[in-house]
């Protein structure tokens, strides 16, 4: 299963090009807090990926050409996985590719941040999908756990940040997010808003990573993840924030994490697999190469 590629099943065309997107898949689970699974995440989302249409329901974005690259070996100590992880992401760089990280847990997103803020033309901005502010200084004894991913990137990379479909906050991220002025549309916030004009501030860097971490979406379309929130942002509503807070930036990589598959529920697996090839979609429309 993990020698498959993303959608090898209509890979049969070769877009005569290389590829706009690889696919880097992180098997990573070290800290994981409440249920675990999601080492087995990269995996499912790519068997998941075989069921997928070509048509994402507006382009074909596998025309842009999809690459995967093998799992990174996630044993040993987690500096050491960062820098494999490191490498597999600059790689796709060098190839101009757009890397697209499969977790695992959260705490994955740090290593394309790092590689991707050093090789950026300017400053990125961070939008995170997810159910938690993940700004915690510390998480059960480790500064590198999946609670503290955000607060890492802001302050090793000095990134921008959006959040979105936040809904389980600690006090300490609460008051961080205060003082750092951190962008956010929090899961209350988001229930019954139409997102179809909305629109980053002008001073949001115009390069851009998405993090998404599929328990921002609310459980009912992806309920196989660690620790689900309930209240979170729809499908065509988290499509649509993606699609406009995007519009005139340029997306340099994203990942998709913290799916943990269970047995029976095919559903959350698919539904992450068409998450990623629906935001391919999203790019490689907005981009021109
Ligand atoms: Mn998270």
């Amino acid at each position: 299963m993990t020698n498959l590629a993303f959608l090898e099943s209509e890979l049969d065309e070769s877009p005569g090009h290389s590829p706009l997107f690889q696919v880097i898949p992180v098997p990573l689970e070290e800290t994981v807090s409440y249920g675990g699974g999601t080492a087995r995440g990269p995996a499912a989302i790519i068997a998941a990926s075989q069921q997928l249409e070509r048509w994402d329901g507006v382009s074909e974005p596998l025309t842009a050409g999809i690459g995967t690259s093998p799992a990174v070996d996630c044993s040993g100590e987690i500096g050491t996985i960062y820098s494999r992880i490191e490498a597999a992401v600059r790689q796709a760089v060098e190839q101009k590719a757009i890397p697209v990280v499969l977790g695992g847990e959260h705490s994955v997103s740090l290593a394309p941040i790092r590689v991707l803020a050093k090789t950026a033309p300017g400053p990125i901005g961070i939008i995170q999908l997810d159910a938690h502010a993940d700004l915690r200084d510390s998480f059960e004894g480790s500064p590198y756990s999946h609670a503290c991913v955000m607060r890492r990137a802001l302050e090793e990379c000095g990134c921008s940040l959006m959040q979105f479909g936040v809904r389980a906050l600690s006090r300490e991220e609460v008051d961080y997010r205060r003082e750092k002025r951190i962008a956010h549309l929090d899961g209350r916030a988001l229930h019954g808003l139409k997102l179809d004009n909305f629109s980053l501030p002008a001073t949001f860097p115009k390069n851009i990573y998405l993090t998404l971490d599929v328990d921002g979406l609310d459980p009912s379309v992806i309920g196989a993840t660690g620790t689900p929130v309930p209240g979170g942002p729809g499908w065509y509503q988290t499509l649509t924030f993606i699609e406009r807070a995007v519009a005139g930036r340029r997306v340099l990589g994203f990942d998709v994490v913290e799916l943990a598959p269970r047995a029976g529920d095919h559903g959350s697996d698919f539904a992450a697999a068409q998450l990623v090839y629906s935001v391919m979609g999203i790019i490689a429309r907005n981009f021109d190469r």
